[in-house]
């Protein structure tokens, strides 16, 4: 029997997002709206500041957003180096809906969302802006995407590298939201959008807006994300890779695991100091994550729960 409808999506804050995302699949509505409708929440909210609205700047103090998505037709959308729009996940649907391309950058995807009737804002957040600078100061270009394992949280022994998420107050920003549903209907969709990497170089470009990398959804097989170090996602196609997995007759979670062992063997000295975490769901409405580092969670919500909080295994 299909477990539908379903949402998951990554981190803590996926609970929150799973909710709006549950307004529309309740009501029987398609996938495609559900996730849309899901990764709003942590796209305007300014206590997020790896997603949408108060993300971390670049390391010009220029917040730029990745993001993208894709239906169960195989229609894709994307924007990547988006400034002054909150919701870039929708500039991205615009994308896909409006043009006969998949992917618009920097400028272009600004002038696009502008002629599409979504409002230029400020997204820098006084918060972020102090966070910026208080980098500045060192402005050690090394950026590193937190490990979420509590004892390495403010002990400045995990890493040499300066770290934004482990400042103090900071503690439950985690990053990039992936959102996959299947619908009552049956169909799978999703999208994954970001702030990025904080401080990163103007123009720099992770996973998450890169079809196949960050996000991939096959309708007949299932659909997959990526959160972490976008770089080590996109060497691998993390997403695709997941998804072809599965089509071979992998669970979601051994798919997710098949994804990372990838990146360890490639590159094992580097896979002990980042995270990275693929989340996977399959047309039976089966769902599982793996990830590099413990700290790693997802958020599902059925029918019956709508607030469930599983951490992903790991393999360090
Ligand atoms: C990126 N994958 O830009 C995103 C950021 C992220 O956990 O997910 N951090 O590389």
């Amino acid at each position: 029997k299909v477990r539908k409808p379903i949402v998951v999506s990554t981190w803590d804050f996926g609970v929150a997002a799973n909710k709006a995302a549950w307004e529309v699949l309740k009501k029987g509505g398609r996938a495609l709206d559900a996730v849309e409708n899901g990764v709003h929440v942590p796209e305007s909210d300014p206590s997020n500041q790896t997603v949408g609205y108060g993300g971390f700047p670049d390391r010009d103090g220029r917040v730029t957003l990745d993001a993208c998505i894709m239906d169960e037709l195989g229609n894709c959308g994307s924007v990547a180096a988006l400034e002054h729009i909150v919701h870039p996940i929708s500039v991205a649907r615009k994308v896909m809906e409006k043009t006969p391309h998949v992917m618009l950058v920097g400028d272009g995807a600004l002038q696009f969302a502008l002629e599409n009737g979504f409002k230029k804002e400020n997204l820098l957040t006084p918060e972020s802006e102090k966070a910026w600078k208080e980098w500045l100061k060192k402005a050690e270009y090394k950026p590193v995407i937190n490990i979420e394992n509590k004892s390495y949280q403010g002990d400045g022994k995990g890493t040499t590298a300066f770290n934004p998420l482990r400042l103090p107050g900071n503690q439950y920003n985690h990053d990039t939201i992936g959102m996959i549903a299947l619908d009552a209907a049956g169909n799978l969709s999703g999208a994954c959008t970001t702030s990025g990497m904080a401080f990163k170089l103007h123009g720099r470009v992770g996973d998450s807006p890169i079809i196949g990398a960050g996000l991939y959804v096959d309708n007949e097989v299932g659909a997959a994300t990526a959160t972490g170090v976008g770089e080590e996602v996109i060497r691998v196609v993390g997403s695709f890779l997941v998804v072809e997995l599965m089509r071979q007759g992998y669970s979601p979670e051994a798919a997710c695991k098949e994804a990372v062992m990838r990146i360890v063997k490639k590159k094992p000295a580097k896979a002990k100091e980042i995270q990275i975490g693929f989340l996977a769901l399959n047309k039976k409405g089966e769902h599982g994550a793996f990830c590099l580092q413990k700290g790693f969670s997802y958020a599902v919500a059925t029918a019956d729960n709508q607030e469930q909080l599983i951490q992903g295994k790991h393999y360090f």
